[in-house]
């Protein structure tokens, strides 16, 4: 064949694969994430849902950014996502307060913002399409009720917090939840409460403190896992036990992998969950838009509890993280 038609042939096919390459990359749903941090195992599976979910063959680009917990990252990442022109913002907000301005800057540029995981806490809630997330205040008294009925009318329960990022909504709804429940409760004593940040290393420093300023802990209620992990390796290096049968109580929220471990090794006695899989949820909730249908403004996700007194090995072996 002609030199010449083979070349011109060879460029139509090229330019052909290029026409239907931009054109898949058109028609591709770009989503910017703005995502807390990388601070627990709750936020790693929390990362992996909308990373698994937000794939090319799903029909999404995802441009994914790490605040590592900071607000202001946050923001930038949004305004970075604006000037994308991203088809969908969602954020996961690392605190409630300080969003309306770039929310606004969001809804003038016409871009539909979805919160995940945490709240805002903005006067206009115009400013977010909707929000996907647990029920932190339900988990809270779902955890002070399951205290109560273990420790019952005991004349003096001593209990410590290590709470969550202050600020946040995970931290807010949980420590309103207890409250909910113990102030009904008078053997219950709060002796003190402090941030451990969700980290597993500022739980165990928080822990170390509160060893050093009480001696007669009785319950130490962690707002993550991650924390209780922490909590657990400073009562140990105190010379204390925990777990069903030890000198302290501990309790978590999240209930990942790990807290099942450490349930089974009988560190911890209780975790109660909140369910991090939002990824499916929030495509759910873009495939709606994307058809021109209504949304739920508030979503709640499936959450249980579990202690020791359940077959944990079996439930282990089903868990999704
Ligand atoms: C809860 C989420 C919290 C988790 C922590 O929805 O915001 O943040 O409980 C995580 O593990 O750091």
């Amino acid at each position: 064949m002609n030199k010449k038609i083979v070349a011109l042939l060879s460029v139509a096919a090229v330019a052909s694969t290029m026409a239907v390459n931009v054109s898949a990359e058109e028609d591709l749903i770009t989503v910017g994430y703005a995502q807390v941090g990388a601070e627990s195992d709750w936020r790693t599976a929390n990362t992996e849902s909308f990373k698994s979910t937000f794939t090319e063959e799903n029909g999404y680009k995802l441009i994914f950014d790490d605040a590592q917990q900071k607000q202001e990252n946050q923001i930038k990442a949004i305004r970075n996502f604006i000037q994308q022109d991203v088809d969908y913002i969602v954020v996961a907000p690392v605190v409630e307060t300080g969003w309306e301005t770039v929310l606004q800057e969001a809804k003038d540029a016409g871009i539909p913002v979805i919160l995940s995981d945490r709240m805002m806490d903005v006067a206009d809630d115009s400013l977010y399409t909707c929000w996907v997330g647990g029920n932190f205040v339900k988990e809270g008294e779902t955890c002070a009720n399951w205290l109560v009925d273990k420790f019952g009318d005991e004349e003096e329960v001593n209990v410590v917090t290590i709470q969550g990022t202050i600020g946040a909504s995970a931290q807010i709804g949980r420590t309103e939840g207890v409250d909910n429940v113990l102030k009904d409760h008078a053997n219950f004593k709060i002796l003190d409460q402090q941030s451990g940040e969700f980290t597993q290393a500022k739980g165990q420093e928080v822990m170390e403190s509160f060893l050093k300023s009480y001696d007669d802990i009785d319950v130490v209620i962690c707002e993550n896992d991650n924390e209780a992990f922490g909590a657990i390796d400073a009562i140990k290096a105190a010379g204390k036990t925990c777990g069903p049968e030890g000198d302290i109580c501990v309790v978590s929220f999240d209930s990942v992998k790990a807290a099942f471990e450490a349930m089974i090794a009988g560190d911890l006695n209780a975790t109660f969950e909140c369910n991090p899989l939002h990824g499916p949820r929030v495509a759910e909730i873009i495939q709606k838009l994307e058809a021109g249908e209504e949304v739920d403004k508030i979503q709640y996700v499936d959450e249980g509890a579990f202690d020791t007194t359940m077959d944990l090995e079996a439930i282990l072996a089903e868990r999704l993280y």
